[in-house]
């Protein structure tokens, strides 16, 4: 939204929730069977990169007994970031309304997607955040939660975007929120990947709001997080707080700003 705060907002209409997935055999079924009972009208889509552990034939599996799930089988791993942008383009070819991005592995409860799509009704993304008075983390080593706190601390000095958990990706979107985010020109990947959507709707001026959720760590399956997935968001989180702040400067030398009072 671009008038701060006092449009009216249309209906949400469908919810399509979007699961990326990489070897995420034990966890697959269970999921998609949360959100279905938790959200019964919302369509579940599953993006698996041709997992190597059967994620894919499970999915298919659950697409063959309910007409709500669908699949996109995608040729090999390419990020969670390349899954969610081409799980977004289906949706909206399949003209849905609502863009729900989840984990797989049961750390974004199903159970509170209710509430996330309620707070959409006023605002343009919502954010499920576990760093606003009310979210909290179960089952994260300490090193964990200092590293996901750090990020999102350092995203929101250097980005100047109010925003507590950057990071995360228990995510609401309108369609038109995504339409107005410019993704042809997102190449982040894993957790830059969310900062990258949460700073191109707060610069385009859309309403972000962020509501308190409970993370659960993974009881099952093996985390993707790695080494150069942190160094990408470093990188690119300086390389775009940088260059903000040069055009700032270089920007406020052409064009002054006009005198006040
Ligand atoms: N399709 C796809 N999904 C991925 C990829 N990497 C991670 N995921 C999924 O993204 C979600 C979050 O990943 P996870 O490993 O739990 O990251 P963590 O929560 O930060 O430790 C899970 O559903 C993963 O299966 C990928 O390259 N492709
Ligand atoms: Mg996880």
């Amino acid at each position: 939204m671009k008038d701060g705060g006092q449009r009216q907002y249309g209906p949400l209409g469908t919810a399509l929730v979007i699961i990326p997935t990489y070897n995420e055999a034990e966890n697959i079924k269970p999921i998609v069977g949360r959100v279905r009972k938790s959200v019964p009208d919302a369509h579940v889509l599953i993006a698996d990169d041709n997992s190597p552990d059967g994620t894919g034939k499970l999915a298919d599996e659950l697409e063959a007994g309910d007409d709500h799930v669908h699949v996109l089988h995608r040729k090999g791993k390419e990020g969670l970031g390349a899954a969610y942008l081409a799980g977004f383009q289906w949706g909206i070819e399949h003209g849905y309304d609502v863009l729900v991005e989840m984990d797989a592995d049961g750390s974004h409860r199903p159970e509170e997607l209710p509430r996330l799509l309620t707070a959409l009704k006023g605002a343009d993304l919502v954010l499920g955040s576990r760093w606003v008075p009310g979210g909290r983390v179960v089952n994260w080593p300490k090193s964990r939660e200092f590293i996901s706190r750090g990020g999102s601390l350092y995203s929101r000095l250097l980005l100047d975007v109010p925003i507590r958990d950057v990071t995360g990706g228990y995510r609401a979107f309108r369609k038109e929120t995504l339409q107005g985010l410019g993704l042809d020109a997102v190449a982040s990947q894993g957790y830059c990947f969310q900062v990258d959507l949460a700073r191109r709707a707060v610069k385009s001026g859309f309403h972000v709001v962020e509501v308190p959720i409970t993370f659960v760590e993974r009881e099952y399956g093996d985390s993707k997080m790695s080494r150069d997935i942190l160094v990408e968001a470093l990188w690119r989180v300086t390389a775009w707080g940088v260059t903000e702040r040069v055009g700032k400067v270089t920007g406020g030398r052409k064009r002054p700003s006009p005198p006040r009072g």
